[in-house]
């Protein structure tokens, strides 16, 4: 990816749509209201993933969900601001209805940036443990374009419950466990150690925790994650080879 210079504001783990709509009616509003006070100087926005608990587009139809901030993100990158959004594990079914119509741009996966003079590697945070085969083999087959196929021949009502019906199982499964940081048994700190015996970092961002946090790994390099907007409204800013770990009051 090219160096990017300014101010970049990097966030993740929304979930809109947990537990229901309705519920996440008041979250939505909180970020558009971030997203309102940050339009007049930020030059980038990443969007670290599960932005959506669950989105899945067809080939004519979206879900109809979060009207408004989709609309501020359209206003950010009518103003010029880059938009960024990096699929996590909950959101991996966006094609290009995002990159189409909003103008954002989507990327799969890890990515490598120069900001502001410094190295940053980001992404979501799943799948960084390379021994976790169970996680990679589900995460292959929902990757499957046969598969995506299959699951968009069924109704939406069927799809989305289903959707929910999983993505339930899974967090009552991790929920308990997930609020303890583990320091260095943490996968995503575990995955920073075994990059820095190879590469250098300033900066690993990642999110999928839900606990931010901003973490000394050596004199020169920090783990920073942008926690989430469900109980944290956690942010983090990028300006003048600074990085800042904020919440949004
Ligand atoms: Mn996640």
């Amino acid at each position: 990816m090219e160096p990017v210079n300014g101010k970049v504001f990097f966030l993740s783990d929304c979930h809109f749509g947990l537990p229901d709509w309705d519920a996440s009616r008041e979250r939505e509003a909180r970020l558009c209201a971030f997203l309102d006070s940050i339009a007049g100087d930020a030059t980038h926005l990443f969007l670290l993933g599960d932005v959506f608990d669950f989105w899945f587009e067809y080939r004519d139809v979206v879900p109809k969900h979060c009207l408004r901030f989709l609309g501020r993100l359209a206003s950010l990158v009518d103003r010029g601001v880059q938009v960024y959004y990096i699929l996590g594990n909950h959101d991996m079914w966006s094609f290009s209805y995002l990159q189409d119509e909003i103008g954002l741009k989507q990327i799969r996966g890890i990515v490598d940036v120069e900001i502001n003079g410094k190295k940053v590697r980001m992404g979501h945070g799943d799948a960084l443990d390379p021994k976790d085969y169970g996680y990679h083999i589900i995460k292959w087959i929902y990757a499957q374009p046969f598969n995506q196929r299959l699951f968009a021949m069924l109704h939406p009502r069927q799809a989305f419950s289903l959707a929910r019906a999983v993505s339930f199982k899974s967090r009552r499964a991790h929920e308990e466990a997930d609020k303890v940081f583990r320091g260095e048994e943490e996968p995503i700190i575990r995955y920073c150690r075994e990059v820095l015996r190879q590469q250098s970092f300033d900066y690993f961002v990642f999110g999928h925790r839900h606990l931010p946090c901003d973490y000394t790994l050596t004199e020169k390099s920090r783990y920073i994650n942008t926690g989430d907007w469900i109980h944290h409204a956690s942010y983090l800013v990028m300006e003048n080879g600074e990085a800042d770990l904020k919440r949004f009051a």
